[in-house]
């Protein structure tokens, strides 16, 4: 079995070694100016859990103040035009002037997102209730974000139910995934040509025996019935402890159905934490896979989003350190030896493959990104431009804290 020949294993820094051309390195450069990251509406307001929702002085209360701050994400990094809304959370009675509102602050509304959880009559579900009036008032909601994304020139309408059971024999399997499918195709038929239904999945909460929509085959199942306007949203957080994440997002690549991602981070359950910030190898590895497809000749389009609750951090900071997670990820595997990497896997050599994936991981690309972003006319450490901006303590002494409740966040 053929092994790495003479090459002293101190690993290779891709960036430091002279081994990547200058041309790869002005690709990698304009890829990364070009990656662009939709942030979450409700990751700017405040957030908890069911023990508490802590008030962060400042924190944004209302979609424009949520969008004011997104737009300030923007400025800094440069490479987050859209945010995702979330509705009724981010209700709003003028979306032209909330489109214009955006505009004039340089972002534009991303993924619609509905609320099928937080109603009084969803407590056996909504799109698989067994009440039929209940499955209506479920799809009218939907149908409305429909409306609102045409009205915000949005293309995305990202679904994610709560829909399940918590205790055996409280209701039919079956029967709940054939009203699932029922109601999804009233939903797939109201979309506007072009329009994408991402169909989010998580194996459990705030069901703790059965979730309709538990994992990724059945999200897949169903978007297929559906038709090619609908695709399959992986949330980082969403998959039992020991889950290989970048397979899935393998799978989901291959099969060209996947739409897009929450990201974020977890060490226990659905926790919501900054992504990256306590597994950046598997992000590494995730964004490896991503890469590796994007060679495709139709890559498709995925939407890469973040989905965090900030409960005892700083919003603005905790998002801005989230982008610059997943640009280090996107970097480093983009500086992966592919034509290394397959020789290797084509001589059975095993850890001289890791290798290659360990050398991309192990480089320090944080000074790419700083030159990517002074190319872009932006200072090189967006958290230090951030704070010393002094808009934090502006938003603390301007914003009085929010009526609880007002974000329309659980708890908030
Ligand atoms: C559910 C979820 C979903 C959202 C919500 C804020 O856990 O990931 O994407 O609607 O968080
Ligand atoms: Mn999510």
């Amino acid at each position: 079995m053929k092994q790495e020949q003479d090459q002293p294993n101190v690993g290779r820094d891709r960036l430091a070694s002279e081994e990547l051309g200058a041309a790869e390195r002005r690709s990698v450069l304009e890829a990364i100016k070009r990656f662009t990251i939709e942030t979450p509406s409700w990751g700017y307001g405040d957030s908890g859990t069911r023990f508490k929702v802590f008030h962060w002085p400042g924190a944004a209360r209302n979609l424009r103040e949520k969008l004011a701050d997104a737009a300030l994400v923007h400025r800094l990094t440069g490479v987050c035009p859209r945010v995702a809304i979330h509705i009724p959370w981010d209700k709003e009675d003028d979306w032209e002037a909330v489109k214009a509102y955006a505009a004039g602050l340089g972002v534009r509304i991303g993924a619609v997102n509905p609320n099928l959880f937080q109603d009084e009559e969803y407590r056996f579900g909504s799109l698989c209730h067994p009440d039929p009036a209940v499955r209506r008032r479920a799809v009218q909601h939907v149908l409305e974000c429909i409306q609102i994304a045409r009205a915000v020139d949005s293309d995305t309408i990202s679904l994610w139910l709560a829909d399940g059971t918590n205790y055996p024999g409280q209701d039919d399997l079956r029967a709940r995934k054939h009203r699932l499918e029922e109601t999804l195709a009233e939903i797939y038929a109201a979309l506007a040509p072009g329009m994408r239904l991402l169909i989010e999945y998580k194996f459990f909460e705030p069901a703790f025996y059965h979730t309709d929509l538990a994992d990724w085959g059945m999200a897949y199942t169903l978007a297929r019935k559906l038709g090619p306007q609908a695709r399959v949203l992986v949330d980082t957080g969403h998959h039992p402890q020991g889950t290989n994440l970048a397979h899935i997002v393998a799978f989901l690549l291959d099969e060209e159905i996947l739409g897009g991602f929450h990201f974020n981070d977890r060490r226990y359950a659905d926790d919501d934490l900054i992504v990256g910030s306590q597994h950046p190898f598997e992000l590494f590895l995730v964004f490896n896979e991503l890469v590796a497809a994007a060679s495709q000749p139709q890559a498709p389009r995925i939407d890469y989003m973040i989905d965090q609750s900030h409960n005892i951090e700083p919003k603005i900071e905790a998002m801005i350190q989230s982008v610059l997670h997943i640009q280090s990820a996107y970097a480093r595997a983009l500086l992966v030896d592919r034509q290394r990497l397959s020789q290797a896997q084509a001589a059975g050599d095993v850890l001289g493959a890791y290798r290659v994936l360990r050398d991309a991981f192990e480089t320090d690309v944080r000074p790419l990104l700083a030159q990517a972003r002074e190319e872009m006319g932006l200072d090189p450490d967006p958290i230090a431009a951030f704070r010393r901006s002094g808009y934090a303590d502006e938003v603390a002494r301007t914003r009085p804290a929010s009526r609880s409740g007002a974000s329309g966040y659980p708890g908030a």
